[in-house]
């Protein structure tokens, strides 16, 4: 099932092993809802499509990108899942609101994905504005939410190689 990424530019010379061993969990946040659906469901197909049992993932939602540490938090105390995959978009606005957000949810991830030794993905857009995030949800840039799946299936086959 190993299978080389053609369309993803930032993967195209990576082969994404087999999803079928692992079990994921992923995060998305509703703020900027039709951004991170799309990415969600990049991020869902491609992990099927690698070979990801649908019952070996777990989908939940929260509110915003700055909840979304705590929603992996609660998952990996939760739940056993070989990476978490963090999906958000934060568009940037007139207040410094957009960096306290993207910093917090930068920092968040890291430390929630070493406090519990298991691959936590930032598959967060963080954009000046809504069309730079709609070129990266499925536009001429990609889908990032793909390249956030790609990537836990990629530091979950390395966790277990290092077992
Ligand atoms: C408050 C806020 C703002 C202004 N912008 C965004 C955004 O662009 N993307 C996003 O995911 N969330 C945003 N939020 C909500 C915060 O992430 C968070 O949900 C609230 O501050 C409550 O903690």
């Amino acid at each position: 099932m190993a299978t080389q990424l053609k369309s993803l530019s930032d993967f195209s010379h990576t082969t994404i092993p087999s999803a079928s061993p692992y079990r994921f969990a992923i995060v998305t946040a509703q703020w900027n809802a039709d951004i991170t659906g799309a990415l969600y469901q990049g991020a869902y197909e491609l992990l099927v499509k690698q070979g990801a049992s649908p019952e070996n993932i777990i989908s939940v939602t929260v509110p915003g990108s700055f909840e979304l540490t705590s929603g992996a938090d609660m998952i990996l105390n939760n739940k056993k899942v070989d990476a978490v995959i963090c999906l958000g978009c934060v568009i940037k606005g007139d207040t410094p609101h957009f960096e306290y957000i993207c910093s917090a949810v930068a920092h968040g991830i890291t430390n929630v994905g070493l406090k519990y030794n298991i691959p936590a993905i930032f598959g967060v857009l963080t954009t000046n504005n809504q069309e730079q995030a709609l070129e990266r949800a499925g536009g001429k840039h990609g889908n990032k939410g793909e390249e956030a799946a790609a990537t836990a299936i990629l530091m979950a086959d390395l966790q277990r190689s290092l077992c």
